[in-house]
């Protein structure tokens, strides 16, 4: 049997998806080379629909590391949202009671600077990588094994960082016995679309109402996102477009106020199951885990995206004093500084989720309409949602 070709690196990062891109480009900043290893194409990561807002402290990341040009010329900062139910609709404006905006800006538009920066800093990306395998994580010298291009090939580094998502190997590296799990899954899912269409609101509307959720996003001037709560497992084929906008517009208060809510062309539609994935520790010896291989929320908080920047905010630092100062303070830290985030996260997800969405409970019903009522009317409840929906400082 041949010898695999083997690739000496600093830092090995498994995923190409924002996590992975950002640590690379953040390890490089610092004089820290990296390997990233992808088992998809460039271009089916480059496509996946996934994120559209960006919190404060994402965006002051992405500027300071040079990554926010196109941001700041196309993105869409915005001051808060809507927190609409039936008869009622009420601005939560995040600058006035934090002094902190969101910025609209598709992970997909994050992702394509992330792979042009590390494109001209001539970053090895091996995409299209098989059997991805870890090996000798509790030593100072693991390696990924992987099969690319036919050839087997060994990239051996001082650290690897897991940054394969929540189908990843990284997660299942840290031993059992080792890892604890916690996981909710969410009795709804979210129908979600692309539309070729202008948004019919300037800020995102998060709507509850008795038939389900309802969401209004946007990726540009002439694209809007929007978003249903359906059943857990819903064929998206049960949905045209006619029902969709027609329960849209009832959902999202069409007619209240003289506000009308404006169909267009559907150009995209599926449905995305609503869960809560925690796994601690998020390292385990020479292997770090940032991004969704660590953890998953529901995406009503707006977080998934920004919880891996977060986590990857901490860990370039970490392994910055770990490979080139030897220092392992930071590495040390790291799990249970990024935990302090995931929980917040965690918990404001669950918060935004149960607040907004029906499961047919009387009772609950009653406590929703009352949390939003007191969200809405009350100062105190408006800083609350503020604070976490546009994000705590890093390292919080
Ligand atoms: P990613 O999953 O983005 O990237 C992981 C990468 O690892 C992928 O490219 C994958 O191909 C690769 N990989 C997997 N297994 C591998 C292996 N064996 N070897 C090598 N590479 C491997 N968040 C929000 O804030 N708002 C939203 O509206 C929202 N919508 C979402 C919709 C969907 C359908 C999904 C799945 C997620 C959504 N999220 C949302 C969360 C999402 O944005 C994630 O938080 C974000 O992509 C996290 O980035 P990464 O941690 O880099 O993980
Ligand atoms: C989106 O624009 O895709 C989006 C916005 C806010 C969320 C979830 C998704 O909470």
């Amino acid at each position: 049997m041949t010898s695999p070709d083997l690739i000496r690196t600093d830092v090995v990062i498994i995923g190409a998806g924002p996590a992975g891109m950002l640590l690379s480009h953040l390890l490089a900043a610092d004089g820290v080379e990296s390997v990233v290893v992808e088992t998809r194409s460039a271009e089916y990561v480059a496509a996946r629909i996934r994120a559209g807002i960006l919190e404060h402290s994402t965006v002051d990341l992405l500027r300071q590391h040079g990554l926010a040009d196109r941001l700041e010329r196309e993105g869409d900062e915005h001051r808060g949202i809507y927190l609409a139910w039936p008869g009622e609709k009420h601005h939560v404006d995040f600058v006035d009671l934090v002094g902190r905006s969101v910025w609209v800006y598709g992970q997909t538009e994050v992702q394509k600077d992330l792979v042009a920066a590390r494109e001209a800093a001539g970053q090895q990306v091996l995409y299209e990588c098989g059997d991805v395998t870890l090996h000798d994580l509790e030593s100072d010298a693991p390696f990924v094994e992987l099969v690319h291009e036919g050839r087997t090939v060994r990239v051996q580094g001082r650290v690897v960082a897991g940054c394969d998502g929540s189908f990843g190997p990284s997660r299942a590296a840290v031993l059992e016995g080792v890892r604890t799990t916690w996981e909710r899954v969410y009795p709804y899912s979210w129908l979600g679309i692309l539309a070729d269409v202008a948004p019919s609101t300037d800020e995102l509307i998060y709507a509850w109402h008795p038939d389900g959720f309802a969401m209004h996003s946007m990726r540009s001037a002439t694209v809007s996102r929007l978003y249903l709560q359906v059943p857990n497992d819903t064929p998206v084929q049960d949905w045209s477009d006619d029902r969709i906008w027609t329960a849209l517009a009832e959902r999202l208060g069409h007619g209240h106020d003289g506000w009308e809510l404006t169909p267009g062309p559907i150009t995209e539609k599926s449905v995305l199951p609503m869960r809560s994935y925690v796994q601690t520790p998020m390292r385990h010896g020479s292997l770090f885990l940032a991004g969704d291989s660590a953890h998953i929320v529901p995406p009503t908080g707006a977080k998934g995206l920004n919880l891996a920047v977060a986590d990857v905010g901490l860990l370039a630092p970490a392994l910055v004093d770990l490979v080139r100062k030897r220092d392992p303070r930071l590495a040390d830290q790291y799990s249970d500084a990024a935990l302090r985030r995931v929980w917040r996260c965690t918990h404001f997800s669950w918060w935004m989720t149960t607040m907004l969405h029906t499961a047919g409970d009387a009772f609950d019903t009653q406590l929703q309409l009352s949390q939003l009522r007191w969200v809405a009317s009350s100062e105190a409840g408006r800083a609350g949602l503020a604070e976490n929906y546009a994000g705590l400082p890093i390292g919080f």
